[in-house]
């Protein structure tokens, strides 16, 4: 299987994670690619219409995307402890940690290209405050009433969390959420030290 790939998304550390933790990471063929909602990157278009990164090419040629996809996918793969609860609301915890977690890369990526790209005399500050909010109010509902969960067994709302502040280290500084959520960051310093994390640390693209 190939994996389109960047060392800087978040949404395929998510992937590069579950990878690792079950054992999968050996059957993965990285293809690097460059992604930006200005430059579309020609590898990815074909197989993904939207442009986004992670897709995956299974041995067929057939693709899957997005990265929630793909993560359960490659958890229907290998023979250990699942990562997704097969049912029920088990499941539908695990699937909702993980959507609060990619609504803070989203919107981490859309502040990201906003300063990044967007040409200064066309940035809106309101559009980052807004971006910066949800961000904020994530992070509180991460402490308020998902703490307890992310302490227990390892499952795919907990790394998608993981993987959602250390983007924000990434590309936003660790002083834009680290005072408002201590004790999260020390759990994420923790568990920033597991095996799968530490493989699949962020990297600017080459
Ligand atoms: O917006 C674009 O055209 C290209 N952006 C992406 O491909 C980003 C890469 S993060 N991927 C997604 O937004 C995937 C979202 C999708 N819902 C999923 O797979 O879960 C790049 C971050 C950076 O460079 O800082």
């Amino acid at each position: 299987m190939k994996l389109l790939h960047s060392t800087a998304s978040p949404f395929v550390r998510k992937v590069m994670v579950l990878a690792h933790e079950t054992g999968l990471a050996d059957q993965l063929t990285l293809v690097p690619c460059v992604v930006s909602p200005v430059a579309r990157d020609g590898r990815v278009v074909p197989h993904n219409p939207s442009g986004h990164i992670p897709a995956l090419i299974l041995d067929d040629g057939e693709a899957l995307y997005d990265s929630v996809v793909i993560c359960q996918y490659l958890d229907t793969l290998h023979q250990g402890r699942p990562l997704h609860p097969p049912a029920g609301m088990p499941r539908a915890r695990t699937l909702c940690l993980q959507a609060l977690a990619d609504g803070i890369m989203d919107a981490a990526v859309l502040i990201r290209f906003e300063t990044a790209l967007r040409p200064a005399e066309l940035r809106w500050p309101a559009w980052i405050e807004g971006q910066g909010a949800k961000i904020v109010s994530s992070l509180d509902a991460l402490q308020a009433i998902w703490r307890s969960h992310l302490d227990g067994p390892l499952d795919m709302g907990v790394i998608a969390v993981a993987c959602a502040l250390g983007y924000l280290d990434f590309r936003l500084t660790p002083q834009a959420w680290r005072p408002q959520a201590p004790e999260l960051a020390r759990w994420y310093d923790a568990f920033a030290r597991r095996p799968s994390m530490v493989a699949t640390v962020l990297k600017p693209v080459a």
